[in-house]
């Protein structure tokens, strides 16, 4: 009897979603609770963490979970670390929906950077106009160069002030448009971008304003994962479990 765990919060985990309601499969979509109130999901759905790896593999056994999908962010490395700890230890049956990191195209004009750290170090000492598109977490970063005027793109308002002393926050949940983006960044005046290499379509309108604005990215690298099993795209993880239901594991 096949039973799915599907770890979301992508566009595609959403896709995912739609195509595992539609095939009738039993599956929980599960959210980490990270927004205030996150998109519907057409699964039954779980919001919260799990409790690190010994959390998982709690739920996975107690659930009957015989997939765990793993279609988080490529900047979930935390949860992706864990789901396949958990599944090795669980000897459940996993798969990532894995989404290509962008790759430059003409035009573009990408400054590469390997981590947070060095996207800061990246800014310019003379003072910018900075659209910081890289969600809440790791805002408190930039304080380390307060000589810039920061524009943040969150989902959720600010619980308090921000942590950067010229800063103003827009509120918005992608996926985002290209002439939105180019709007946005001309109204602002900005100078510099700064985001994830996340890959996927919901994040991408921002870099192809940069370019059609002629403005510098500064593109933070996907951190590392162990080797894992991968499909990139929701017909292929369908066929994937379509044998396994075959098989009638
Ligand atoms: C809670 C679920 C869907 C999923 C939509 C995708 C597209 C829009 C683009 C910018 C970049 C950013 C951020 C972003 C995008 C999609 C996708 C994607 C980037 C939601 C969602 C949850 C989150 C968590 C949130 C993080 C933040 C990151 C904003 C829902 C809307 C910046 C990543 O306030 C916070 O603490 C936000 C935290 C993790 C990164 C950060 O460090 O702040 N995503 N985003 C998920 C959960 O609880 O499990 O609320 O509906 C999902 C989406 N965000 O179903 O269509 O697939 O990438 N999400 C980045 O790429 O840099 C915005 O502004 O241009
Ligand atoms: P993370 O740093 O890799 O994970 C931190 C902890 O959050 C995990 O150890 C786990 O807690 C919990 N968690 C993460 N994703 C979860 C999920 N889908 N279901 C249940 N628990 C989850 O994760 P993150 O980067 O904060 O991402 C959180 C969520 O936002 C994920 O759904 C991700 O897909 C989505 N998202 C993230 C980004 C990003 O830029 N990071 C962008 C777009 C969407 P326990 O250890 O307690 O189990």
């Amino acid at each position: 009897m096949t039973r799915i765990l599907l770890l979301g919060g992508t566009t595609e985990a959403s896709a995912l979603a739609r195509a595992l309601a539609d095939s009738g499969a039993d599956a929980v979509f599960s959210y980490a609770g990270r927004t205030k109130a996150p998109m519907a999901q057409p699964l039954p759905t779980r919001v919260g963490g799990f409790g690190g790896v010994p959390g998982l593999v709690r739920y996975l056994r107690a659930a009957g979970i015989t997939h765990l999908i793993d279609a988080t962010h490529p900047f979930a490395a935390g949860m992706s670390r864990n789901a396949i700890a958990a599944a090795g230890e669980t000897g459940v049956a996993y798969c990532a929906l894995e989404r290509p990191a962008w790759v430059a195209g003409p035009g573009d004009d990408w400054h590469h950077v390997a981590d947070m750290a060095g996207a800061v170090a990246a800014l310019p000492d003379d003072p910018a106009r900075v659209f910081l598109a890289i969600g809440k977490q790791h805002v408190a970063d930039f304080a380390a160069k307060p000589q810039h005027h920061y524009l943040l793109r969150l989902v959720d308002a600010p619980d308090g002030p921000l942590p950067l002393p010229d800063a103003q926050a827009v509120i918005a949940r992608g996926p985002f448009t290209t002439d939105a983006d180019r709007a946005l960044m001309a109204d602002h005046r900005i100078t510099h971008i700064v985001a994830k290499n996340g890959g996927g379509a919901g994040a991408r309108a921002k870099l192809d304003a940069a370019r059609d604005l002629g403005l510098p990215v500064i593109l933070i690298d996907q951190p590392a994962l162990p080797p894992r099993r991968t499909f990139d795209s929701a017909k292929d993880v369908m066929r994937w479990l379509g044998h396994a239901t075959d098989r009638g594991v």
